[in-house]
């Protein structure tokens, strides 16, 4: 049980109309997430995608669920399988939905069905530059990002890439619900700090929820 009066109960941080961060929301959680992880990606193991402009990406990634983004010489879609391997991603577990449709539901976004989960690995150095998500079908969906390990800032900008950022420490076990208008908002995230997280190691990690289809 979640019990709000502990010391560490998790408490919400409007950011914008329509984001909120949950802090510490799945940090009980996270080691069993983490378990999960580890199963996904002994499926279907971590990799620095290459952009369409020829890039390795310094962030190391994988997916499950239904839906998964992948990266080819055509440029990023969701596709129904990974397009290195040609299998279907690993299912998305149980756990990880039920989180992504509370989260969403607290944040006041009832009804949010995830069937894409992007896992993004960051090691020490390892960065995203401002960009902004709309390759979902319907931009109404919000995205619901949980954030293991290692702790990163996070930028969050406007709506055109030049508009000033304010920056946010995210943490093992926060949970950031993006909707409303703030889903199309310009976003990244800073170099990654080298440490050793307990549970995590030398590595950050951030699941992102999302309807894609
Ligand atoms: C704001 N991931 O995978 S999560 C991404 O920490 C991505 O790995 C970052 O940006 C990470 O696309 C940030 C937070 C996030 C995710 C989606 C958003 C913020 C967002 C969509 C719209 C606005
Ligand atoms: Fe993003």
């Amino acid at each position: 049980m979640l019990d709000l009066f502990a010391e560490d109960a998790p408490w919400q941080e409007p950011l914008t109309e329509g984001a909120v961060i949950l802090r510490r929301r799945a940090r009980d959680m996270a080691g069993e997430l983490m378990a999960q992880v580890g199963q996904i990606a002994a499926q279907n193991p971590f990799e620095h995608r290459i952009t369409p402009g020829g890039h390795r990406m310094s962030v190391a990634m994988t997916n499950c669920g239904d839906l998964g983004w992948s990266t080819d010489s055509r440029g990023y879609q969701y596709s129904d399988q990974d397009e290195a391997s040609g299998q279907r991603w690993p299912a998305m577990p149980a756990s990880f939905r039920n989180l992504a449709t509370t989260c969403a539901a607290e944040a006041g976004f009832s009804g949010f069905h995830p069937d894409a989960c992007l896992i993004n690995r960051y090691e020490p150095g390892a960065k995203l530059t401002l960009h902004q998500d709309k390759d979902e079908r319907d931009l109404r969906q919000p995205i619901v990002s949980v954030s293991l390990g290692l702790p990163a800032v996070f930028l969050f900008g406007g709506f055109e890439r030049s508009d000033a950022c304010q920056r946010v420490l995210l943490e093992q076990g926060d949970v950031v619900v993006w909707g409303g208008s703030s889903r199309l908002r310009y976003h990244g995230i800073l170099p990654l700090k080298p440490g050793i997280h307990p549970l995590t190691g030398a590595f950050r990690f951030n699941l992102t929820f999302r309807r894609a289809r």
